[in-house]
């Protein structure tokens, strides 16, 4: 089984020392950071924008994905790539013409990815498929961390990882990443899974340590 990708959410960090927190999980082996941009329109929560995504791009060379809350993305995708996104993700529920985002994304030479509410069915999505790098699957309601897993988004995970290999994409899960879920979803073929509150942060404990247990 391939290595999986662990991305920490640094709307989990300490903003008050964002720098050493980027420097201190890339040292403990970040393979991408994971940024929760929010417009409180979408999603009832307002949280990084784009000055902290060029921010962290000075702490670390490792990729930096932003994961777009956002109404209307298409309007804004350029932003985010200007300030250093490697990869972005949409939601299909905030865009008219998804596949003219994700299609724009990927000539603009970063990686297209599409997030999957827990509510929403992948029959509405499958079309997009095509278009993506990466499909991450929501296995909480977006806006906060510190959620419970949903269990139904189990399913929704079984039926991608069967047409993850037709289409090229990898799947990577964001909401409530638990050792526990990490470790049964990596088992049906998740490739990657989103660090908040439930593996990473506020633990007490180093981040190293707690990212090589997870591996
Ligand atoms: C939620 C956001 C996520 C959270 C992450 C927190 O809207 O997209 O990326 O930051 O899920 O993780 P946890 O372990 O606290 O649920
Ligand atoms: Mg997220």
């Amino acid at each position: 089984m391939s290595e999986r990708l662990l991305c920490p959410s640094l709307m989990c960090a300490d903003f008050g020392h964002l720098y050493e927190n980027v420097k201190a999980l890339d040292e403990a082996g970040t393979d991408i950071f994971h940024c929760d941009i929010m417009d409180g329109t979408f999603v009832p929560n307002i949280t990084m924008g784009i000055s902290d995504v060029k921010a962290v791009k000075t702490a670390t060379s490792k990729p930096v994905d932003c994961h777009l809350m956002i109404e209307n993305p298409s309007t804004k995708v350029d932003w985010f790539i200007d300030a250093g996104a490697d990869i972005i993700y949409i939601h299909p529920e905030t865009e008219r013409f998804v596949a003219r985002t994700l299609t724009h994304i990927r000539q603009r030479g970063v990686k297209a990815g599409l997030a999957i509410d827990p509510d929403t069915s992948l029959a509405t999505v499958e079309e997009m498929l095509p278009f993506c790098d990466y499909v991450m699957v929501m296995t909480v309601n977006p806006g906060f961390a510190g959620q419970k897993f949903i269990p139904s988004t189990k399913d929704k995970i079984r039926r991608l990882v069967q047409m993850k290999n037709q289409y090229g994409f990898k799947i990577m899960i964001d909401g409530a990443c638990s050792p526990e879920v990490i470790s049964e979803l990596s088992g049906m073929g998740a490739d990657g899974f989103v660090l908040g509150t439930s593996a990473l942060f506020g633990k007490g404990r180093p981040y190293k340590e707690l990212m090589e247990e997870l591996r």
